[in-house]
């Protein structure tokens, strides 16, 4: 079966058009996400995103070393690997990357950017994230750089108002925040944060994350050191 997407071969579209050959702009988003772990939310937002931007496919970006996230477990990369890789198997239109899980160093999203940028420039690339990520964008790395190789689309998620997009006008300028596309999704208060208190405290978590997901996290312990 193919998920590594990596070596794409397949991108670029040709459309018949009266007898002439034109090639067709296509669309693919990349969901990025520490996947700590991968949840009911990740995968609405980006079926939504998919959706609504008629995109060919998602592809999940699993972060080798999130370059944000400090003060709290995040479980192997291997581990969010594969139990992103169980969440969106049976999706046809859902792949994955081990981009980021196989470079060193903080997997900065300019990176991951310029990377599919390179595999395909004639690609629309469209990076997908909750209107939490997307108001915290000002912090990232290189921010003058990530808005070169693609568009933003930016999840509604309960608790966060997409309305503060417009506020970041001045620090970001006009041209980023016009790729910049809010997206109602239907809401799903879920956050893998919830669901590692739910496992610390020896509770379900049935029916937040795909059940293939709450199987592999028994079966290997996955939250372990949370119990401790
Ligand atoms: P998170 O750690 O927030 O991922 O990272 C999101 C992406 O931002 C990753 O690709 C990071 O590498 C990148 N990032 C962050 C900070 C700095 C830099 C890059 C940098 O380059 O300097 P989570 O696993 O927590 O969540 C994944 C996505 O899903 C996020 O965009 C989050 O907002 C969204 N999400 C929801 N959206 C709608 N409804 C929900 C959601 N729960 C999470 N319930």
């Amino acid at each position: 079966m193919k998920h590594n997407v990596d070596k794409i071969k397949d991108l670029r579209g040709v459309l018949s058009n009266g007898g002439a050959m034109v090639k067709a702009r296509r669309a693919m988003g990349l969901m990025g996400g520490t996947f700590n772990p991968i949840h009911y939310g990740h995968l609405v937002a980006a079926e939504a995103a998919r959706d609504a931007f008629d995109l060919d496919q998602v592809i999940f970006v699993p972060s080798g070393q999130p370059p944000h996230k400090s003060g709290f477990f995040v479980a192997d990369p291997e581990h969010r690997y594969l139990m992103t890789f169980l969440a969106i198997v049976s999706n046809q239109r859902f792949e994955i990357s081990r981009v980021e899980i196989d470079r060193s160093g903080p997997s900065y999203t300019s990176d991951t950017l310029a990377h599919f940028h390179a595999l395909d420039p004639t690609v629309a690339w469209y990076f997908i994230t909750g209107a939490d990520a997307i108001l915290d964008i000002v912090s990232w790395h290189n921010t003058g750089g990530i808005f070169r190789y693609a568009h933003f689309i930016a999840a509604s998620r309960p608790g966060y108002s997409l309305k503060k997009i417009e506020a970041m006008r001045r620090q970001l300028g006009d041209e980023p925040i016009a790729r910049i596309h809010p997206l109602e999704v239907p809401a799903l208060a879920i956050s893998s944060s919830q669901i590692r208190e739910r496992l610390t405290a020896g509770l379900s978590i049935k029916y937040l994350v795909p059940e293939a997901v709450e199987h592999y996290i028994a079966k290997n312990d996955v939250y372990a050191a949370l119990k401790a």
